[in-house]
């Protein structure tokens, strides 16, 4: 319980150390990353420039592609021989982008990802169904080595085998479960479909959600369907993995900020934006030592807040991620996220929360359309029914997010499920030029 304590250190005690590990930070990465000292000197900013939190900004920014050209160890602060451990993502294209930790670090990530676990209060009486991917992806050891050193009993599940998993979630008495959103909903509608009574048969109290976006609307079914508290945990494997924030009991997300430094910015001037309004997420790690990440562009689209939470917690909220800059669409001059588009759907009766998005070019124009799976239980009704559910769908994007999509209604269970990250957008421009 002792870490928890480190969520409610008062503001100035915070800041005091935030400087402190950043000067530290910056130090190193400017000598031991020669890709650090080149953009530094470049900026004409050393290390002996950062004198108050606010000079952070005067540093260049990293990005992604950073990490490619400095393909695959280029960025370390550290020789091989204090690296412990490598991890990456796979990445769409070309290559993947590769981190890696020394024992320190992976104590840092513990730490993290304990305090993370301790927002459900997980305690050593807990079994912690972990659903999330073993492997170079750091979903399931992030979350394993946190349960662990609670001294709850982790069960590796991994990804897939839905039905297995749920056969094991019910005999082991899994109490919390690990995973995706989308996959948790998975679990769920499998669980109904192989006839289980969800709410007697499943010990569970609470859920870690993270690694995609998830609308409010989606947060509620799992919630409710599960009969849980909703934990959700943001992170990305280029800061440390998930563990960066995670939400306390009133549902407001908490960036851990005595390791990581957050920093919203516009996405086209790069300018550091104020508290409350909604830009790009720029992250700079403040303790850890293989892999430094100052002023990391996360293209994840967010909002800091500053005010007291309801929880006590002094460190800094952010709002759940609207979507990455990347899956951004702009349907004839409007920019809609996947995640408000599946806010809407959730809202309305008579279909799941399964979606996909298609975009395609008319001419000029972008064309959106919106395949949504009904609920099982209007299949019997008549195709007035369907076509009535799909005008309101159709009303419901126009007035909430002002696009002319088009919605096609799918029959349960044909949009292809995903075992970890949800696909969201099936992109055709690209296929059709
Ligand atoms: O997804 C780490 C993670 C694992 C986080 C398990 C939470 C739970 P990457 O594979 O590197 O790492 O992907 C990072 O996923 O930049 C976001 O775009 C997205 N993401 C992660 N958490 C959330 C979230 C892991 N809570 C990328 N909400 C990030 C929305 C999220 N997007």
């Amino acid at each position: 319980m002792r870490l928890k304590g480190k969520d409610y250190i008062p503001k100035e005690e915070l800041r005091k150390i935030q400087l402190e590990r950043l000067k530290e930070t910056v130090r190193r990465a400017y000598h031991l990353v020669p890709f650090y000292r080149k953009k530094f000197d470049e900026a004409g900013v050393k290390p002996e420039d950062i004198k108050s939190l606010e000079d952070l900004q005067k540093l260049p920014f990293t990005t992604k592609q950073d990490l490619r050209d400095n393909y695959p160890f280029g960025l370390f602060a550290v020789p091989m021989e204090q690296v412990v451990r490598i991890h990456s993502s796979s990445g769409t294209t070309g290559k993947p982008t590769v981190v890696g930790y020394t024992e320190h670090d992976l104590r840092v990530w513990t730490e993290v990802m304990v305090r993370t676990l301790l927002m459900a209060d997980v305690n050593p009486k807990d079994i912690v169904h972990n659903a999330y991917g073993y492997g170079l992806f750091t979903g399931g050891l992030g979350f394993h080595y946190g349960a662990e050193a609670i001294g709850a009993a982790v069960v590796p599940a991994s990804g897939g085998f839905t039905k297995r998993q749920l056969m094991l979630m019910k005999d082991f008495g899994a109490t919390i479960l690990c995973s995706t959103p989308s996959f948790a909903l998975h679990l769920y509608e499998v669980a109904k479909e192989e006839g289980y009574d969800v709410k007697k048969d499943f010990k569970l109290r609470a859920g870690f959600f993270g690694a995609e976006p998830a609308s409010e609307g989606l947060k509620k079914t799992v919630a409710e369907s599960w009969g849980i508290q909703y934990v959700e945990v943001y992170g990305l494997s280029e800061i440390i993995g998930p563990g960066v924030a995670a939400s306390c009991e009133h549902g407001s997300l908490h960036v851990f900020e005595d390791h990581f430094i957050p920093e919203v910015i516009d996405p086209e001037t790069g300018e550091v934006l104020p508290d409350g309004e909604e830009g790009e997420l720029v992250l700079t790690t403040i303790t850890k030592q293989a892999l430094p990440m100052i002023r990391y562009r996360t293209k994840d689209i967010t909002v800091l807040h500053r005010e007291p939470c309801r929880c006590g917690r002094t460190i800094v909220q952010m709002e759940s991620i609207k979507g990455r800059a990347d899956d951004m669409l702009i349907v004839n001059g409007v920019n809609v996220f996947p995640s408000q588009v599946e806010h809407v759907i959730t809202k309305v009766e008579g279909v799941t929360p399964n979606y996909v998005i298609v975009v395609d070019k008319k001419g000029v124009l972008d064309k959106l359309e919106v395949w949504v799976e009904v609920d099982e239980r209007l299949l019997t009704d008549g195709v007035g029914t369907l076509e009535r559910l799909k005008k309101k769908l159709e009303e419901e994007l126009l007035n909430n997010l002002f696009i002319n999509a088009k919605v096609k209604l799918v029959e349960p269970k044909t949009l292809e499920r995903s075992m970890g990250k949800a696909k969201r957008i099936i992109d055709k421009r690209e296929l059709n030029l």
